[in-house]
């Protein structure tokens, strides 16, 4: 069993679709084991994507996330991190497959309605930013 940190945007949480997309999850196979919805600071949603940090879309990133609350996940099941990518779609709804998360909910390359862990390791690092270990399930 694997592990990985899922967050529902706030586009997708101003406009309801979190049970939506939550089922998703739940129907191909993965389980969430710890959730929390939260209103990101600024220092949080910075610390987070810091990898972005010198990308020229960071400082609209760091404002779109912090803009309403999010709904943080942790999803468990087989090879759940390369899993939920493949059930969130490409990070450009644009070029994301039909039947992904991101095709049916995402507004665009920024507003894309959720986030997934990109490697096991990473998976790990998002864990521990989010969730003590006591809070997963
Ligand atoms: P995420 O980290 O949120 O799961 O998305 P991702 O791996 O598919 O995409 P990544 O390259 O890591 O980018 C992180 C998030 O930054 C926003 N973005 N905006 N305006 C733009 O060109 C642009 N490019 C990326 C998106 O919200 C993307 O998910
Ligand atoms: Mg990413």
């Amino acid at each position: 069993m694997e592990r990985t940190l899922s967050i529902i945007k706030p586009d997708a949480v101003e406009r309801n679709f979190v049970g939506q997309i939550i089922s998703r999850f739940e129907a191909q196979g993965l389980r969430p084991v710890a959730m929390r919805m939260m209103h990101l600071s600024q220092k949080e949603a910075e610390g987070f994507y810091a990898v972005h940090s010198e990308r020229p879309f960071f400082k609209d990133l760091v404002s779109f996330m912090t803009r309403s609350p999010v709904v943080v996940m942790v999803l468990e099941g087989e090879g759940a991190v390369a899993r939920n990518r493949e059930i969130m779609g490409a990070t450009n709804p644009e070029n994301a497959a039909e039947g992904t998360i991101r095709k049916d909910f995402a507004k665009n390359i920024e507003e894309n309605s959720v986030h997934g862990s990109d490697s096991p390791e990473n998976a790990a690092i998002e864990i521990a930013y989010f969730f003590r270990s006591t809070e997963i399930c």
